[in-house]
């Protein structure tokens, strides 16, 4: 079986020094650091969507296929599909990634009712099962489109209309159950459409209220199905809808919390989800830490002059130090892992750029993460923030998380003469620290 990646060759690590342009020279899959090989604590995964569906259109070129690939040139829809597949599995085989992710609709084209639409996708993903079997490549997570179709154009769960929820509802049993079935590690949803454009049109109240259900009744199937994967929202701020419910990682957790899920759902967080909600990318991290939600990640990023998703290839290591640093402060991912949500530039329509575009991907994150690992075992933050929060180890600390009130914290002061010094925070000290690891 020939597909448009037969000609590639299987990446191999070489090392920092290797200078061939199809060699990974940082991701060494069995290198072990802090008790884990690099394969096991980053969990890299390839996506299907950005690799082998879009074909290179953007708004000024609708309609056209920019991306030369056989199964885009086939007109029948489910043999197209079945040689997408090959190609996929194929292009895994050649990364040597251990992990994939899909949306239903990537998979398989969409039929005139739901249970056509079912029954396309199940020959599909019976194919995919198939090519899972030898164990090289494993489900990372699966998800369902609920954004593409012109019925979710106002939303899936948060739709005005009953039938779309319903219908909705109906595609993600559907999914998860084939999630599980693949022996997934994560569901994910993210909440394409799941926003609003005008105040004047929409009932922000009732909107959360359907979104708080939709989501308990998938975390009820998720039990029932006996599903022991974890079910993950990808937290976005805009795009496509200018207010997206799932904002950032304070939002979604305050969201879970008061539908009672907050110890049922976690966060996929992406790279430039977390640039467009205008915070760092470590930030969005160790929020979800810190909140208990953190889960999984998707790796990209985007162009410091263009304010939308423009989903390329992480390509700068010291940049994500940071993130990796409170991820395994963490304790790092259990069912989680790195998706690689990123696709080439229109301009590079070889095969051979999407396999340099992972390849280099792979090695920022592989770089990235043997970086803060190495800063974190040398204990030197560590040191400086625990010294930094010393006093809350003291009486007067101890007192205060005791409970201690206004009044008597006010008698603590006034009979100690309580005057604080200022210390410096030595930001620039620590910069410098963090430096010496990249
Ligand atoms: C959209 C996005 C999605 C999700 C899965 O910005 O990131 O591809 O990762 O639906
Ligand atoms: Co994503």
């Amino acid at each position: 079986m020939s597909t448009a990646y037969s000609d590639l060759p299987v990446v191999r690590y070489e090392g920092p020094r290797s200078t061939h342009p199809l060699a990974y020279r940082w991701y060494d899959a069995n290198r072990v650091v802090l008790g884990k090989t690099l394969a096991e604590h980053l969990r890299p995964a390839v996506c299907y969507w950005h690799n082998f569906c879009w074909k290179g259109e953007d708004v000024f070129g609708l309609g056209n296929t920019v991306f030369q690939r056989a199964w885009f040139a086939e007109s029948d829809p489910v043999k197209a599909a079945r040689m997408k597949l090959d190609a996929a599995f194929d292009f895994f085989g050649k990364l040597g990634l251990p992990w994939w992710c899909f949306h239903d609709r990537d998979v398989a084209p969409e039929g005139a009712t739901l249970a056509e639409s079912n029954r396309i996708l199940d020959g599909l993903l019976e194919a995919a099962a198939k090519k899972m079997q030898d164990g090289k490549v494993g489900l990372l997570w699966g998800t369902a489109n609920l954004f593409s179709n012109g019925r979710y154009m106002s939303g899936a769960a948060t739709n005005p209309d009953p039938e779309v929820f319903a219908y909705a509802a109906a595609q993600v049993k559907h999914v998860l159950e084939w999630t599980h079935r693949l022996g997934g590690e994560n569901y994910v949803l993210w909440g394409g459409r799941e926003g609003y454009e005008t105040l004047l049109n929409t009932d922000l109240k009732r909107e959360l209220a359907q979104y708080g259900r939709f989501l308990s009744a998938v975390v009820e199937h998720k039990h029932k199905i006996g599903f022991k994967g974890t079910i993950l929202i990808e937290p976005k701020p805009q795009e496509p809808t200018k207010h997206q419910y799932d904002y950032d990682s304070a939002t979604v957790h305050g969201f879970l919390k008061t539908y009672g899920l907050e110890n049922e759902v976690k966060v996929n967080l992406e790279v430039n989800h977390a640039t467009l909600a205008g915070h760092s990318f470590e930030h969005e991290v160790a929020t979800a830490c810190a909140l208990g939600i953190f889960g999984s990640i998707d790796a990209n990023r985007g162009d410091e002059q263009l304010g939308w998703d423009t989903d390329q290839f992480p390509n700068n290591h010291a940049a994500l130090v940071p993130a990796m640093l409170e991820i395994i402060r963490a304790g790092g991912f259990t069912t989680g892992g790195t998706n690689f949500d990123a696709k080439v530039r229109r301009q590079s329509i070889d095969p051979i750029d999407q396999l340099e575009g992972h390849i280099g991907g792979m090695d920022t994150m592989a770089r990235a993460f043997l970086s803060a690992a190495a800063l974190y075992e040398s204990g030197q933050l560590e040191k400086a923030v625990s010294e930094r929060y010393a006093g809350w180890n003291g009486t007067l600390g101890q007192q205060i998380q005791g409970g201690a009130g206004l009044d008597e914290l006010a008698q603590i002061v006034h009979a100690q003469g309580i005057s604080p010094t200022p210390r410096s925070g030595r930001q620039e000290r620590l910069e410098n620290v963090v430096n010496n690891f990249v």
